[in-house]
């Protein structure tokens, strides 16, 4: 059962947004169906303010859309009016509210099913973990509205799935099935119809079971390791492990196991 959170928790959302809660994992739905979930402004600024407002209790965040697709990316409605000033401020807006989710206090794992095209790939790929339906697809249809990625996709998404394939995407139209998707490394589940929320749940369940210091090490840690010249690497590799084996939960966790208290890695 989900308890809405107290609006006092996360305050000044607009109707596009909505939060609940499940125990320890914060739950972000994307409420604006009728534009396909369209982002615009308001929704943008409400995102930044959920994830930079969440209660401290919660270990993990859900984010899931309303209605038949995920998000149809950025509202086209409100670009007509800009200008290059105005552009540049409304693309680090975007920046601003996807870096407090990937690079926020807690994992977010992300349900993706129908469209999840322009800005609805991109808000996909600074999530931690994406689920996906078998109605999921993916598109970058900016090239044939005459404008280019500006939430950040061309830095976050030549990482899941290379220059050469956002370049396709970008320049011929190319749409990704669910399937293809999976294989290409955009989502790292794929389920049937139906079943990505359940799913979602249950894996941002046991992110929020994790250590917190596991948690940080990954979201914060890992990317930038992975991003650093291989020297800088492992002095950060050797930094990062040993803060978090030196943590209590770490020593408590290790003597679980070795008590035979704790779980095996053996698939289930
Ligand atoms: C919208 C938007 C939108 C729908 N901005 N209003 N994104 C795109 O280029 C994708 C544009 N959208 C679509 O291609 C289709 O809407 C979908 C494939 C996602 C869904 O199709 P469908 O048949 O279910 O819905 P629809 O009838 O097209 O749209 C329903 C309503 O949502 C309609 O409004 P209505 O008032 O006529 O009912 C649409 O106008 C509205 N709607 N998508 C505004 N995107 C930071 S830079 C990021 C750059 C980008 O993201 S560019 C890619 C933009």
């Amino acid at each position: 059962m989900n308890d809405a959170l107290p609006h006092h928790v996360v305050p000044g959302l607009p109707a596009s947004l909505k939060a609940e809660r499940d125990g320890a994992v914060a739950i972000l739905r994307l409420s604006r169906p009728e534009k396909r979930n369209a982002l615009d402004d308001e929704t943008v600024r409400g995102i930044e303010t959920f994830f930079t407002s969440l209660p401290e209790d919660a270990g993990a965040v859900l984010l899931v859309a309303e209605g038949e697709h995920f998000c149809a990316g950025l509202d086209l409605g409100e670009i007509r009016e800009r200008g290059v000033t105005e552009g540049i401020a409304h693309s680090r807006l975007w920046h601003r509210a996807f870096e407090t989710i990937q690079f926020g206090r807690v994992p977010v794992v992300a349900v993706l099913h129908g469209a999840v095209v322009g800005g609805g790939l991109e808000l996909a790929a600074a999530c931690h973990v994406r689920v996906a339906e078998r109605s999921a697809y993916y598109a970058l249809p900016e090239g044939s509205r005459g404008i280019f990625v500006g939430g950040g996709g061309s830095v976050r998404i030549p990482r899941l799935i290379g220059v050469a394939r956002m370049m396709d995407m970008m320049l011929t139209g190319r749409i990704y099935s669910a399937d293809e998707g999976q294989q290409i490394g955009i989502s790292t589940y794929l389920l049937d119809q139906g079943q990505g929320f359940a799913r979602g749940l249950e894996l941002a369940k046991h992110i929020a079971g994790n250590a917190p210091l596991t948690n940080f090490a990954v979201v914060q840690a890992l990317p930038r390791i992975a991003e650093s010249d291989p020297a800088s690497g492992f002095a950060l590799e050797a930094l990062m492990s040993s803060i978090a084996q030196a943590d209590p939960e770490a020593k408590a966790r290790l003597r679980a196991f070795l008590e035979k208290r704790a779980p095996k890695a053996t698939p289930t």
